[in-house]
């Protein structure tokens, strides 16, 4: 293996400037979910308003700015790590991470000065019907159609990387499994690269069609076009709607597989079974985001039948890669550290998030809790205790590589259980509010038998508020007090 190899700081470094600013986007996002809940108990008076927007930006600033963000932020490291080759092109990451910065003060300034209140996913025809200007829409909108770009970027940069480490494709999807001589295969493409190839192609197939929507919406807020049909414009938000989730999702699954491999000193188990899941995944994850359809009864009946069945086919990665990834900690002597204490609680409720994501998925109980509090705390334990953790985790590795002991591995710790603690707490009075008909994204309707949980939810938001902001602080204190990294802005310009 080639030492001090030249690109590997550079890469480093971009992916810690992608961590720094998600992670300060995050910081500020979680005061705004603690401030809608807030406003919910009627605290801050009579403001609907003042909460729809903040749903809004905090949904967007959450999802996007932090966990969309980071998750291609550290694509970068582990993409270099696991194929021991460079970037294709680094200033294509560079500028993926400008467009969406542009993105985001694009989002921010039609919230903050235009009152922008259509929430983060703007179902079609919402953002022509809300309470604010219409530039605020036409802002809005092309904020998305620029993280849209850097996300097609994404992709391409991917795949791209991928193909100049001399790796084919096809293989990379997950079809190398489909050969008889698997076994034998030499330089079989390395596991953790895999999800990424997934999510890269993934993402174009999705993301052109939405570019597309999001300019018919600005040419119809500008007056050049007339309105579309919204049911053909809402199974176009979701079929990228859908697969953005896993955008987070399935790098982290890279993670996972780049971090279980480290600690374990050993590869993954099953890698074969897992290589075919991802086939499976490579071809359903654009079909499926029907699914939150369902309550459309004017949608085709055999789309949902089929939104159903597909999307219980795509639980199959998941459960595979829980398996051998718990496997593999089970038969390896399995080193304990920040990154791998993080990924633990990251697959713990990686399981229990998919298990509520199945009573989504299944029509029959999906009447139920369409639109309640519980598909919000359904996704809130998957973005924060499966997702989050493990990208803090990772987020640790790529730190300790980078400026060695430095990290106050004691107060990481203390972090992940302060915020553990918290959103398990607040998530799951969401999980009792939904069963019991609580309305989601529904202001000082709560009907009274529910305000006493909504009370109750507040000290364990500010608990899991406090655990996320010391880990951002504990990030931002092993950069300034190391001086490898002269300016963390060094980084990304
Ligand atoms: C301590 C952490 C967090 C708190 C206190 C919090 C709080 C909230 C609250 C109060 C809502 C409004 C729910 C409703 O009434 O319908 C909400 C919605 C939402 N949250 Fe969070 N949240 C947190 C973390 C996150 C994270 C980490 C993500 C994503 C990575 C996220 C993504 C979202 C999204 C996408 C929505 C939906 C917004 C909409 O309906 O437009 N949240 N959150
Ligand atoms: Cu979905």
């Amino acid at each position: 293996m080639m030492m001090n190899k030249e690109y590997e700081n550079e890469v480093k470094e971009l992916s810690i400037g992608y961590f720094l600013t998600g992670g300060l986007v995050l910081a500020i996002a979680v005061l705004l979910g603690l401030l809608a809940r807030m406003s919910q108990t009627g605290m801050f008076g009579n403001v609907p308003r003042f909460y729809y927007s903040l749903i809004t930006l905090h949904g967007m600033a959450a999802f996007v700015g932090w966990g969309c963000f980071t998750a291609i932020g550290l694509t970068w490291y582990v993409l270099m790590k696991s194929l021991d080759s460079p970037l294709h092109s680094i200033r294509l990451a560079k500028t993926i991470y400008w467009l969406f910065v542009a993105g985001f003060v694009l989002l921010v300034i039609s919230v903050l000065f235009g009152s922008f209140g259509g929430s983060w996913v703007f179902l079609y025809p919402i953002s022509f019907y809300g309470y604010w200007d219409t530039w605020a829409t036409v802002f809005w909108t092309l904020g998305v159609v620029f993280a849209g770009l850097g996300i097609i970027f994404y992709g391409v940069e991917v795949l791209l990387t991928i193909r100049q480490a001399e790796y084919s494709l096809l293989a990379a999807l997950g079809f190398e499994s489909f050969r008889k001589d698997f076994e034998p295969i030499e330089n079989r493409v390395p596991l953790s690269a895999v999800p990424f190839a997934v999510i890269g192609l993934g993402m174009i197939v999705a993301t052109v069609p939405f570019a597309g929507l999001l300019i018919y919406e600005i040419l119809q807020a500008l007056g050049i076009v007339e309105r579309m049909d919204a049911l053909l414009a809402k199974n176009i938000l979701w079929w990228f709607g859908h697969p953005v989730v896993y955008l987070i999702l399935f790098p982290v699954v890279g993670f996972f597989y780049y971090v279980t491999e480290k600690y374990a000193g050993r590869p993954i188990v099953g890698e074969r079974f897992t290589k075919l899941a991802w086939a499976l995944a490579t071809i359903v994850q654009n079909f499926i985001g029907a699914h939150h359809l369902y309550a459309d009864i004017a949608q085709k009946p055999w789309i949902h039948v089929w939104s159903q069945l597909g999307t219980y086919s795509i639980i199959i990665p998941s459960l595979i890669s829980i398996f051998s990834i718990t496997a593999t900690i089970y038969i390896s002597k399995f080193e304990w550290g920040v990154a791998s204490k993080y990924m633990f609680v990251s697959l713990t409720f990686w399981l229990l998030a998919g298990m509520s994501g199945w009573v989504n998925a299944t029509v029959s109980l999906n009447q139920h809790i369409h639109n309640t509090l519980w598909v919000v705390a359904h996704f809130h334990v998957m973005a924060l205790l499966a997702l989050s953790t493990m990208i803090f985790g990772m987020g640790y590795e790529l730190l300790s590589d980078y400026v060695g002991g430095e990290i106050n591995a004691d107060l990481a710790s203390k972090a992940l259980w302060t915020y553990v603690i918290g959103a398990i707490g607040f998530t799951h009075l969401w999980f009792i509010q939904g069963l019991w008909g609580g309305i989601r994204r529904s202001y000082a309707s709560t009907p009274d038998n529910l305000s006493l949980l909504t009370w109750l939810s507040i000290p364990f938001m500010i608990v899991a508020v406090i655990g996320i902001w010391i880990n951002v602080y504990v990030f931002y204190s092993a950069i300034f007090k190391s001086d490898t990294l002269k300016t963390p802005t060094a980084a990304i310009a």
